[in-house]
């Protein structure tokens, strides 16, 4: 996948090309490309901002080295054009899945107190990381493309390394842990030194129940329960303040009690 950025600042970019992102772009899985759109400013100053009409604080960005910078991007292919701004839809990890479709992301990077209203129109859509304002797009920008770029095949070491990550089952990640066994007197949960696959398993996926309905009530509230999950929500509401409120929503789940059918002997 190709990353292209219009910013004033390229080199606020050096964050994406060290680590997994540095090796995924030697490899040519990712390429990363900047565009300085103060290289297409048509004054003889190099300006990209000007006073607002109607009056006011602060510059806002000029459309004309925007509209030429992005003029000057290859977009033959299924390219998308995102707008970072804090008046953009709130960017999550199925957003991310969503943006994998593409073969180029283009990126335009605000600066000042704002843009002319006409660089929205160069834009597919307007996204925003979180509801905070930063002194650029750059950082959204580097957020997007860092959490789209680890999802694309060979990116991280195996494939689909990602599918247990936090959010990309609705659900938070379970506790990990490594040697040693006892740190200091902190112990290792039992199941996971038992080599017991299954119970492992049933163990993981509890906590991540727990962890959700402990730190994220939000994301525990939109889950799917799988069938599974009964007998782990059963295990856990008595340990869970509050959690038997929520029966309700995993009592569908019960497993019908397999009673034999009682039947005539056939002797
Ligand atoms: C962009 C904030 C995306 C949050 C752009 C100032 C921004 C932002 N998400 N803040 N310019």
């Amino acid at each position: 996948m190709k990353f292209t950025v219009l910013t004033i600042f390229p080199e606020m970019f050096a964050p994406i090309q060290e680590s997994i992102l540095k090796r995924a772009q030697h490899s040519g899985l990712i390429e990363i490309e900047l565009v300085n759109f103060r290289d297409f400013a048509e004054s003889k100053h190099k300006n990209v901002d000007d006073v607002p009409y109607g009056g006011g604080a602060g510059m806002v960005l000029k459309p004309e080295p925007i509209f030429n910078a992005m003029a000057s991007v290859d977009r033959t292919g299924n390219s998308r054009t995102i707008l970072l701004s804090p008046q953009g839809q709130l960017y999550n990890q199925k957003k991310a899945h969503e943006l994998t479709v593409y073969d180029h992301l283009i990126f335009l990077c605000g600066h000042y107190e704002g843009f002319d209203e006409r660089i929205r129109t160069l834009a597919d859509e307007e996204i925003s990381i979180g509801d905070y304002v930063l002194t650029g797009g750059e950082l959204a920008a580097m957020v997007i493309i860092d959490s789209v770029a680890r999802l694309l095949p060979g990116v991280l070491g195996k494939a689909n390394s990602w599918e247990h990550d936090s959010h990309s089952q609705g659900l938070l990640e379970y506790p990990h842990y490594t040697r040693p066994p006892d740190y200091m007197g902190m112990k290792v949960p039992e199941v996971l030194l038992s080599g017991h696959h299954a119970e492992i398993e049933k163990w993981r996926r509890k906590e991540s129940l727990r962890r959700t309905f402990m730190r994220r009530r939000d994301l525990f509230e939109r889950l799917e329960f799988q069938p599974g999950d009964y007998e782990l929500l059963e295990e856990l509401w008595p340990e869970c303040p509050g959690l038997i409120s929520y029966r309700h929503k995993w009592q569908h789940l019960e497993p019908k009690s397999k009673k034999k059918k009682s039947r005539p002997m056939s002797d």
